[in-house]
């Protein structure tokens, strides 16, 4: 919007420049720079959906966000603030899906995560530490959490993390993954990934997506990039900067 208004003045002293050419700022005038000013790769957006995070602490929920978002892995992170990240997916050549990713501010640590984390997601990233089993088991209360808090109709993925450790360290099968997966109907797939190594982090992303994507389509809702979960009344990442930051970690 910053960008817009600039552009709104910028139109207007040019203007004050040239006084032969006199006319009022329209409305179409307003929605042709605002989508002027959006990237190329943000228009012909079929869905937005926000994504949260759900898992004990040190998990691996940052290190995932990060891997997907910005293609790095750092040992050591902590997570300072609210962060979310904007990323656009093609879903089977066919649609594309901008994801809202909401990483949570460590407020797991004490189990403080609030309302508005979860308000008006649509999907949700559980996370198990697969060298942890009461990581798993601990996910129970989160589902809890979330199901008193986000959407009636949200769509989970049960993914393990630090797939990298299994040879040595590996506490949870997949198949166990599963059984605790089969008692809820909100979850769509289990994967296991590795932040390290970058190991189905994609996936987990494309898989969540193409369920959301099938289940809002079937509702047959109107295409707009704003459906189905308007972002635009959302802080930007921008106006974020100063709150949010992923720093190694000062534990
Ligand atoms: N080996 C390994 N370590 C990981 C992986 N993902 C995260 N970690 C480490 O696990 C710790 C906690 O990760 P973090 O993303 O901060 O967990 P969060 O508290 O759930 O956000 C950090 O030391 C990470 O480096 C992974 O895929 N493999
Ligand atoms: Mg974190």
């Amino acid at each position: 919007m910053q960008s817009v208004v600039c552009r709104l003045v910028s139109y207007a002293s040019c203007e004050d420049r040239e006084p032969q050419i006199t006319r009022l700022v329209t409305r179409q005038d307003i929605l042709t720079i605002i989508t002027k000013s959006m990237p190329q790769s943000r228009q012909n957006i079929d869905f937005n959906f926000k994504i949260a995070f759900a898992g004990n602490a040190g998990v691996g929920k940052t290190a995932l966000m990060v891997r997907f978002t910005k293609g790095t892995f750092q040992e050591r992170l902590c997570t300072v603030g609210i962060c979310n990240e904007t990323k656009i997916l093609s879903i089977d050549d066919s649609s594309r899906v901008q994801l809202e990713i909401w990483d949570t501010a460590g407020q797991e640590r004490f189990r403080t995560i609030t309302q508005s984390y979860y308000r008006r997601a649509t999907g949700l990233i559980l996370l198990y530490d697969i060298t942890k089993y009461e990581s798993l088991t601990g996910l129970t209360h989160w589902i809890d959490d979330v199901k008193s808090y986000a959407l009636a109709d949200v769509l989970m993925i049960l993914v393990g993390a630090k797939q990298d450790l299994a040879a040595e360290k590996r506490e949870v099968t997949e198949e166990q993954a599963r059984k605790f997966a089969s008692n809820y109907p909100e979850i769509v797939d289990v994967v296991e990934t590795s932040a390290k190594n970058s190991v189905n982090i994609e996936t987990v992303f494309i898989t969540l997506s193409r369920a959301l994507k099938n289940k809002y389509e079937k509702k047959a809702q109107p295409q707009s990039p704003t459906f189905p979960n308007t972002i635009d009344n959302q802080p930007k990442p921008s106006l974020f900067a100063s709150l949010c930051s992923v720093n190694r970690c000062c534990n």
